[in-house]
């Protein structure tokens, strides 16, 4: 059966161009004006963080479900679908040394306290996904935290988002590092080690984010293939990346198109997306685009994500099959740069 994929994006990827070094570039569109961009590029999901849905995730709860309820309403109205929700503990105050790992009380009762009303808030939009990016759970330098205590930490938070609603998964999306200088838990296979600790195994899998993979120095088509294998791959962000740096968040395929039709095999060769996962696509438009051009990565992303199905289908599978058993190599190099080149 062939895969009709369905893709996403989080309203974080379609910025206004600044970074640590300079300003905005490009002038807000609003959360309404973004949600009117999904269907006109061919998106289906909305990813999101918990105050992407809240004006505050401070706010009172009464105010937090209300704004929740107009948020559904809103993705109805377009036919849209949210993906996930998760909680943005890395901008507040109480998460300048981490969340779920700091060494403050006060700031751990603050995360999970939040990431429940997270829980809550995902289940008001219709999502039952919660993705854990653990962005500020790691280190600056070794001696800061405790290494053992805070994997322990992670596996409580997991335990307690588990119990508190029986139907949600928790996904895990690992980055090695950016903005610690090391994060705990920094890849899928370190991430799946600990769901098997966590009261119900079976609703903790991952997302698995190409760039990430990259910067952990391994191929995003065998991480994926990790997570598949053990029914656990529940969403991707796709994305590319130029080696070892801060996290670009390139266009899909825009820099080693090889690793691209990888991870895209790997998918389509197993089946993502049957059984409702979307196609995430995590990237960001370069600060020189002007406004009016500023969702074109998004669309880009997802029109080579769909030729690159269409390269995974039209694949002489069979003459693969021969070269893997006759063990040339050399000669299925040649056939996939030949097949990616269109020859
Ligand atoms: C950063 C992450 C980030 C997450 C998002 C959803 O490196 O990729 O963009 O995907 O916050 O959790
Ligand atoms: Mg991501």
């Amino acid at each position: 059966m062939q895969t009709n994929y369905r893709f996403s994006f989080g309203p974080w990827n379609i910025h206004t161009g600044s970074d640590p070094f300079g300003p905005s570039v490009r002038d807000v569109f609003s959360f309404a004006e973004k949600l009117e961009f999904y269907k006109k590029l061919g998106f289906d999901g909305v990813q999101f963080h918990d105050d992407d849905v809240v004006s505050s995730a401070d706010a009172p709860w009464a105010q937090q479900e209300n704004e929740a309820k107009k948020i559904k309403q809103l993705l109805d109205d377009h036919g849209l679908v949210a993906e996930f929700v998760a909680p943005r503990l890395w901008e507040h105050p109480l998460g300048i040394d981490g969340s779920i790992t700091a060494n403050s009380p006060e700031a751990r009762k603050y995360a999970l306290e939040r990431s429940l009303r997270a829980v809550d808030i995902a289940n008001i939009i219709g999502a039952k996904n919660i993705v854990l990016w653990p962005a500020r759970e790691g280190t600056y330098m070794r001696e800061a935290k405790d290494p053992v205590a805070s994997i322990g930490y992670i596996v409580d938070w997991l335990n307690a988002l588990l119990q508190h609603d029986k139907n949600i998964r928790i996904l895990g999306e690992m980055k090695p590092n950016e903005p610690m200088d090391q994060a705990y838990v920094p890849t899928v296979g370190h991430f799946l080690g600990l769901a098997s600790l966590t009261v119900d195994p079976s609703r903790v899998g991952a997302l698995i984010e190409s760039a990430h993979s990259i910067l952990a120095g391994l191929d995003p088509s065998d991480d994926m293939a990790y997570a598949l294998y053990q029914k656990k791959l529940w969403s991707v962000h796709l994305n590319d990346q130029n080696g070892l740096k801060f996290d670009e968040d390139k266009s899909f395929g825009s820099v080693d198109l090889r690793r691209a039709f990888n991870q895209v095999w790997v998918l389509e060769r197993n089946g993502y997306g049957q059984n409702g996962e979307f196609v995430g696509l995590d990237v960001k438009a370069l600060r020189t685009q002007e406004k009016a051009k500023s969702t074109r990565h998004l669309s880009n992303s997802r029109e080579i994500f769909l030729r690159l199905v269409d390269l995974c289908r039209s694949l002489d599978v069979k003459k693969v099959e021969e070269l893997r058993a006759s063990r040339d190599y050399e000669e299925l190099d040649l056939l996939i740069v030949n097949h990616l080149m269109g020859r």
